[in-house]
C-alpha cells in the first residue's frame, strides 16, 4: 500500500511531515490558523521521503510539504509554506511595509542559519560524537553564536519581531532541540523566557505533537 496517501475528498490541506523542527513549524502554524488539516506521516527514518510518489510533491525529497486542495497549491520548504499560510489566513505576518521586511529578515536568518547550522550540530554532536572533532567544535561554536544572536535580539523584546509572528513559529522548534544541541538554555535568559512563553501556547503544544504525541522539553531548573 502506498505510504503517500491521497486525499479522497480533494478538499482542505494535506500536511506531509515527521517529528522534526522543520515539520513542526508547519503543524504549529496550521494550529495557530485554526484550520483543519490532514496529516500524512513521512517516516524519514525509513526513507519514505525518497519515494517517487513523494518526490512529485516535494522535489527535494524533504519534509515538510503541503498540498492545498482548495487552491491547487503544492509547496515544499517550510519558510515558503509559512508565508503561504500566513497570507492565506491573514495570520502572523505584517502587511508589506517596514515590519514585514523586518519579519522577512529574521525569517531568512532562521532558514539560512538557525535551521541548517543547528541541524549540523545534531548530526555531529548528538548522533556522531567523537567521529569528527573539527566538525563538532565548528558547529558547537556556531550553535552558541546563533543562540547569542537570538539572546541579544530578545533582550527587552517579547517576540523576535516584537509581536508574535511566523518568525517565532519558524525559530522555536529549533530551540526546542536544545538538549540535542547540548546547550544549556538557562545560560541564555531572554531566549529561555521566550522559549517558555511559546511552550505554553496551546497551538504550539498541539503542533509539537504532530505526527507523534511527544512532550515539549523543559530546561532543567524549571523541572525543580
Ligand atoms: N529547508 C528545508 C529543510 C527541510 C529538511 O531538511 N527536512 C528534513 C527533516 S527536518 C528532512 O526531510 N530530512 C530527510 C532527509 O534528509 O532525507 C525546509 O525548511 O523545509
Amino acid at each position: 500500500m502506498s505510504k503517500v496517501a491521497s486525499n479522497n475528498k480533494n478538499t482542505g490541506i494535506d500536511l506531509y511531515t515527521w517529528s522534526t523542527p522543520n515539520g513542526r513549524k508547519v503543524s504549529i502554524m496550521l494550529e495557530e490558523c485554526q484550520v483543519p488539516y490532514r496529516v500524512i506521516p513521512i517516516d524519514i527514518t525509513q526513507g519514505d521521503q525518497n519515494s517517487a510518489e513523494y518526490n512529485a510533491i516535494s522535489p527535494n525529497n524533504k519534509i515538510p510539504a503541503i498540498v492545498d486542495h482548495d487552491t491547487g497549491v503544492t509547496l515544499m520548504e517550510s519558510g515558503a509554506i509559512l508565508m503561504y499560510l500566513a497570507r492565506k489566513y491573514e495570520r502572523l505576518l505584517a502587511p508589506i511595509g517596514k515590519k514585514y521586511w523586518e519579519q522577512m529578515e529574521w525569517l531568512m536568518f532562521q532558514m539560512a542559519h538557525v535551521g541548517p547550522m543547528l541541524g549540523q550540530t545534531h548530526h555531529f554532536v548528538k548522533f556522531n560524537p567523537g567521529k569528527a572533532p573539527y566538525a563538532e567544535a565548528r558547529y558547537r561554536k556556531e550553535n552558541m553564536r546563533l543562540y547569542q544572536v537570538l539572546e541579544d535580539r530578545l533582550d527587552r523584546r517579547e517576540f523576535i519581531c516584537d509581536e508574535y509572528s511566523i518568525v517565532d513559529v519558524a525559530t522555536w522548534p529549533w530551540i526546542s532541540r536544545f538538549q540535542y544541541q547540548q546547550m544549556d538554555l538557562l545560560d541564555y535568559p531572554a531566549l529561555c523566557e521566550w522559549y517558555l512563553r511559546l511552550s505554553v501556547r496551546p497551538p504550539v503544544v498541539r503542533g509539537y505533537s504532530v505526527p507523534q504525541e511527544l512532550t515539549i522539553p523543559v530546561p532543567e531548573e524549571e523541572l525543580l
